[in-house]
């Protein structure tokens, strides 16, 4: 679609909206969409004024992005953050940062160093805008909602496309309400206030639904509180979360000297929604997920007394300062037990340095913590693994089985109070027994941008500049057309809610996040170790290998990587139950056929093993028809529910085969 066409369609559904009585997302969106139309349904392709990567997520979106052979970013803002692989044994990691670095420089992004902190936070503190879409490769991206932005999770190809001046898609999204009531009661917090939406809605089921928050209790919550629910949000598997932008984001955009960004964005009165769910915050107890999910909510009461053996604090959901200095204030001047192992991770430099001030770092050392870097590390197993069989209490936001490192390990999510109460007697502790003050807002933050680069070359770039590749950077692959019928083998078969950290490890293995062949030996190794060396084999002998998959799979991380390393692997196509969204847009992208079992039962009937044939597939995935599985059980059908947009994708073999 042409730049005229474009602004013609925004412009016609901005005076249509104008309207009626909007809610924040429609008024997001509004001023955001290119193609489609909300009432109408099917996709919408919107413009993406901010995108941000990571350096796990962010190799391969730069290289994609060079590939399209665009001399700088169209974006407004474009920032590339190092977090993730920040631990340095050996030289991948470090390779990755330097091509990183190059490749900002060169396409006017803005960098942030390694020990600058977590991008989340990072942005939220120094770029977020209310009333602006925000693209990230990272599944965590909808933090930006806690100031008002439409922020979203994507696989690195789509930000690439983002960055090249591409729209970005999504289903015409359903908008519930989460309608807060009353404050809540001290030493209850904002991941309680998450970790009950999740009890009621769970990990799956929630696909092209955007939850936007309203109603007289969003008063009472602080922007980073915000932020907390809105990071969290993600494991809903929701396109996005929203905050209005009111009075307390105008406080903290001014107390981060960045006042002129504010703009108001709130529902207007008698503003509809597809669904409204209540909370009152009174009533909201402190509140834990169990092994291993996010969405096994319990009560903190339910488990209190438990045996702990490990508390990590931080992450991308829980490193504010409102966050850690809480920790501060119930250990001050007192020491965690001495069989508890006790970890925090700041999130940014302006975390630490406020800590410094006010004396709470030297309150945690006195403790007996253990100071972190201000990254990811823990959260994605890239440190602090737990001992065999242990308890560990964690603030961050997923506890997929052996995403600590440790498979054994019993990993529970909880807020700050929980995990600082817990702290103090090595078990479970409610802190509402016992709670602290609350921790007011700053009415000014220090701000040192020191460790973001090439601010002043941002959406410039410097033209001719070198890029840096160590060996560790090795080049995209590209997939292939679709066959016009395909001889198959169910490669492996796996249950409900499988995860991309099932998929694809991170932790040891996110070294290799740079180099598909290496990292496509680990596909599915926590499942079986085997998963690569059949794949090679079946491919070898020219059947197209087919993953087989519960409801909700590919639930979790935005790594395209799950869906590179199996297409590498010659993955042709998964059939499940259902499947999440990013996960989904990225096996689309890379040209691996997002099937879906007309009949659940039919799951039943293809074992792992058996050899099938998907005659005329192509046809079907064109014609948006079933496609007869034939297995030695009988015959099952599957239909992949794909729009024009995807079905191109799908069949020319993925988005960079279509460039
Ligand atoms: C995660 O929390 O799982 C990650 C690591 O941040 C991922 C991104 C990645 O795999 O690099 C995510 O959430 O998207
Ligand atoms: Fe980093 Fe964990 Fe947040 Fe992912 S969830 S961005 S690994 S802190």
């Amino acid at each position: 679609m042409g730049d005229f066409h474009r602004s013609c369609v925004a412009l016609w559904y901005n005076i249509a909206v104008m309207k009626k009585q909007m809610n924040v997302v429609e008024k997001i969106l509004a001023s955001h969409i290119v193609e489609g139309d909300p009432a109408k349904g099917g996709e919408l392709g919107i413009r993406i004024d901010q995108t941000l990567t990571q350096d796990a997520t962010g190799t391969m979106a730069y290289l994609q992005f060079e590939s399209m052979g665009v001399p700088r970013v169209k974006t407004d803002l474009s920032v590339s953050y190092v977090d993730h692989n920040t631990v340095q044994i050996g030289f991948e990691n470090a390779d990755d940062h330097d091509f990183l670095q190059s490749v900002a420089r060169k396409y006017g992004i803005v960098f942030s160093k390694a020990g600058n902190g977590i991008c989340h936070q990072l942005h939220l503190e120094r770029f977020g805008k209310p009333g602006t879409t925000l693209l990230g490769s990272d599944s965590h991206t909808p933090t930006g909602g806690g100031i008002g932005q439409i922020a979203i999770g994507a696989g690195g190809i789509d930000i690439a496309v983002a960055m090249a001046g591409g729209a970005f898609h999504i289903p015409a999204p359903k908008v519930r309400a989460i309608v807060l009531k009353n404050r809540l009661r001290r030493g209850v917090s904002a991941k309680d206030v998450i970790l009950k939406v999740l009890e009621r809605f769970g990990t799956k089921g929630n696909v092209g639904w955007i939850f936007e928050y309203a109603g007289p209790g969003v008063a009472t919550l602080d922007v980073p509180s915000r932020a907390t629910i809105a990071n969290m949000g993600a494991e809903l598997g929701v396109t996005t979360s929203v905050f209005p932008s009111d009075a307390v984001t105008r406080a903290f955009l001014a107390a981060q000297g960045r006042v002129g960004d504010f703009t108001k964005i709130t529902a207007d009165r008698g503003a509809a929604y597809d669904d409204v769910f209540e909370i009152d915050l009174a009533k909201v107890e402190p509140m834990m997920a169990a092994p291993h999910s996010p969405g096994n909510v319990v009560t903190v009461k339910s488990k209190r007394g438990m045996k702990v053996n490990q508390i990590l604090i931080g992450s991308c959901t829980n490193s504010s300062y409102r966050d850690i200095r809480t920790v501060a204030l119930y250990l001050k001047g007192r020491h965690v037990a001495d069989d508890v192992e006790v970890g925090i991770a700041c999130g940014s430099r302006q975390v630490i340095e406020m800590l410094a001030k006010d004396g709470s770092l030297g309150i945690l050392h006195s403790a007996g913590c253990r100071m972190l870097e201000n990254a990811c590390g823990f959260c994605i197993g890239a440190h602090m693994s737990p001992r065999t069989g242990a308890v560990s209490l964690r603030t961050n936001n997923r506890n997929f089985e052996g995403r600590s490192g440790t498979k054994s390990a019993q990993v529970y999510l909880v807020s700050p109070e929980t995990a600082a109460a817990s702290a103090l007697t090595g078990r479970v502790e409610v802190p509402t027994k016992n709670p602290v003050a609350a921790v007011p807002s700053p009415r000014k933050f220090p701000i040192d941008d020191s460790m973001f680069l090439y601010r002043r070359t941002a959406g410039r770039g410097v033209k001719g500049a070198e890029i840096v590749r160590g060996p560790n950077i090795a080049t995209v692959p590209k997939g292939e057309p679709l066959a016009e019928s395909l001889s198959a083998v169910c490669a492996i078969k796996v249950g409900d809610k499988i995860t991309t950290d099932h998929i694809m490890p991170a932790g040891s293995r996110l070294k290799y996040r740079s180099n598909i062949p290496e990292y496509a030996k680990f596909v599915f190794e926590p499942c079986d170790p085997t998963f690569h060396d059949r794949c090679l084999a079946n491919k070898a002998a020219g059947l197209a290998n087919v993953i087989v998959a519960g409801e909700s799979y590919g639930q979790g991380s935005s790594r395209e990587h799950a869906a590179m390393c199996p297409m590498y692997l010659g993955v042709k196509a998964v059939v499940a139950k259902s499947i999440e969204r990013i996960h989904r847009s990225n096996l689309i992208n890379f040209g691996i056929v997002p099937f879906v079992f007309d009949d659940p039962a039919g799951y039943d009937m293809v074992d792992e093993g058996a050899k099938f044939t998907l005659d005329g597939v192509r046809r079907a995935v064109e014609c948006g028809e079933p496609v007869a599985i034939k297995t030695p059980k009988g015959t099952v059908t599957a239909t992949a529910a794909l729009s024009e947009r995807e079905r191109r994708l799908v069949l020319c073999g993925g988005l960079l085969a279509s460039l």
